[in-house]
């Protein structure tokens, strides 16, 4: 059976609308990885995490080490699924889009934050895949923990998995390929299995679904101004009375009382500040949220904002998005 380079579908030439559909079956990719990587044309492909699951048991029986990759700004704290099943297997956290976060950032207390998890992690990497950054650590850190020839890289899916194993492939293999990235969910459909070099073989894996992301509830075409590409500049506001914040189609947020927020979102994005307080919007959900001080309201997908003191806030947006406080990340 011949397998796409790029997302690890078999390739097929009978079915035009299946996946692994390729013209010519010489060809290295399927038609989805050609389209996507040239046109940038997305075509979302619906998994679901049963799938996964099956994925995530078999890793586990091999009891080899898992790079558990997590993206540093779109941070999924549910880590239930992937404690329940990797109990076998040492995990490396690999903490990845450093780029994104602030430069003045403490990396101590990145890593501390993650401790509430009780991942029970050997080790834990702060890397950049599009600066590559502490790629020679995180080489280290494999090579160091390592049980087997065999490393798995698991985590949520746009956790940045395959752009990370494109770096090492790149930097530390003779190997001529890429696999396939974009900011669509699902983009690595199957395992691909790559030998880096005679005692490495890196295993790619199809990323777990994340519920909840605003990225599920809005058009492909608005996801590029949603999704920061380079380094956030955090915007604050100090409140004084009632103040709301709108980001157009997207988010809508009453602070009630004295305060000070940071708006950790894409800068492609606008904040408009209103001196008034809000009116419900029709067809949005409504989250009221009683903050104690110093947490953050994540809005799943869309980013978080940082809310110093204690007081009321209402958040509105789109219907299914996952609102949440957690203790402030930075
Ligand atoms: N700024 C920044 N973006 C990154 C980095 N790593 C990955 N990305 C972007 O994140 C998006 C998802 O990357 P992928 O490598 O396709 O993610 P994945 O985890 O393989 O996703 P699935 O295959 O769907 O599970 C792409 O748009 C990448 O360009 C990084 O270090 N910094
Ligand atoms: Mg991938």
């Amino acid at each position: 059976m011949i397998k796409c380079e790029g997302c690890g579908i078999p390739l097929q030439q009978e079915k035009k609308d299946e996946l692994g559909y390729t013209k010519n079956m010489g060809s290295k990719l399927c038609e989805r990885c050609f389209r996507i990587r040239h046109y940038g044309d997305y075509r979302k492909v619906t998994k679901n995490n049963e799938e996964y699951v099956k994925i995530l048991k078999y890793i586990n029986h091999t009891k080899d080490l898992v790079l558990l990759v997590v993206d540093l700004f779109h941070m999924n704290e549910n880590f239930h699924l992937i404690q329940k099943e990797l109990k076998n297997n040492p995990i490396l956290l690999v903490l990845t889009k450093r780029d994104l976060l602030p430069k003045n950032i403490y990396e101590e207390k990145l890593i501390g934050y993650m401790k509430q998890f009780h991942l029970q992690a050997v080790d834990c990497v702060i890397i950049s895949s599009t600066k590559n950054y502490q790629f020679d650590l995180l080489m280290k850190k494999i090579r160091q923990y390592q049980s087997s020839k065999d490393v798995y890289v698991v985590g949520y899916t746009n956790a940045g998995k395959s752009t990370m194993m494109n770096q090492i492939i790149y930097h530390y293999s003779d190997l001529n390929r890429t696999l396939t990235t974009s900011m669509l969910p699902s983009t690595t459909l199957t395992e691909i299995k790559v030998p880096i070099d005679d005692e490495l073989t890196l295993i790619d894996t199809p990323g777990i679904l994340e519920e909840g992301s605003i990225l599920n509830q809005i058009d492909t075409s608005l996801w590029k101004r949603v999704l920061p590409k380079k380094e956030i500049r955090p915007i604050t506001y100090q409140v004084k009375k009632t103040q709301t914040f709108l980001i157009t189609g997207l988010l809508q947020l009453e602070c009630q009382d004295d305060n000070n927020l940071t708006f950790y979102v894409s800068n492609q994005l606008l904040i408009e500040r209103k001196y008034q307080a809000s009116s419900e919007v029709i067809g949005w959900e409504r989250h009221l949220l009683k903050v104690k001080g110093n947490q953050d309201i994540v809005i799943t997908g869309l980013g978080f904002i940082k809310v110093m003191k204690m007081g009321t806030i209402i958040v509105d947006t789109l219907p299914g998005v996952n609102v949440y406080l957690r203790d402030a990340f930075i």
